[in-house]
């Protein structure tokens, strides 16, 4: 895929809170800006990479790019869920994001548990794969180093 890798930085904002309460599985939405900002060529789907809030610590996420057709959301969302525990929500803050690699495509399912296993084994394939050499030095990139301002928002991309 010629977009990846792919950084980006934006704003937390609310979904439809389904991520933490039907699926147990907590998705950060990006703010519109983010999301209308993604290269024409990067197909919509599943994709590993690595993740930051704030200022913080750089976790491995797994995200998801499109219209969940599980639930036919109207709008095109990029929600990233971070494998981590956080002691708090953190909507309002600044995400920063490298999508290394592709998992899938969205696809829908016939019911709710089949989307949560589905989401498991892309967590576990996410840990396994950002293991490698390859994706483990996207996590020492200049763009996690920078200290970033909790109300700038930009997007970069091919540095
Ligand atoms: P929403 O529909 O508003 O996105 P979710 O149920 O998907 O609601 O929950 C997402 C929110 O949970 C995030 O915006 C963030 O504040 C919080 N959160 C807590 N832990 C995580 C995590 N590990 N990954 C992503 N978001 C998390
Ligand atoms: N939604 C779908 O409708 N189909 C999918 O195949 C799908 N895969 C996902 C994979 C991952 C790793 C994540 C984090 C989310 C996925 N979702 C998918 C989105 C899910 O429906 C969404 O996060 C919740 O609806 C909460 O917004
Ligand atoms: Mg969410």
């Amino acid at each position: 895929m010629r977009s990846l890798p792919y950084f980006c930085r934006g704003q937390v904002i609310r979904g439809f809170g389904r991520g933490s309460k039907e699926l147990g599985i907590p998705t950060a939405n990006f703010q519109d800006s983010v999301v209308d900002s993604l290269p024409a060529d990067l197909s919509t789907g599943i994709y590993y990479g690595w993740g930051r809030v704030g200022n913080g610590d750089i976790h491995k996420m797994v995200m998801s790019i499109g219209w969940n057709p599980y639930y036919k959301n109207i709008k095109k969302s990029m929600e990233t869920h971070l494998i981590h525990k956080f002691k708090e929500d953190f909507y309002g803050q600044m995400l920063s994001i490298v999508m290394v690699g592709y998992i899938r495509p969205e696809r829908g399912f016939s019911s709710i548990d089949e989307l949560i296993t589905a989401i498991h084994s892309d967590i576990e394939e996410a840990k396994r794969k950002l293991d490698l050499p390859e994706h483990l030095k996207l996590k020492e990139d200049n763009f996690f180093r920078a200290s970033i301002s909790t109300t700038s928002s930009q997007l970069m991309n091919g540095h």
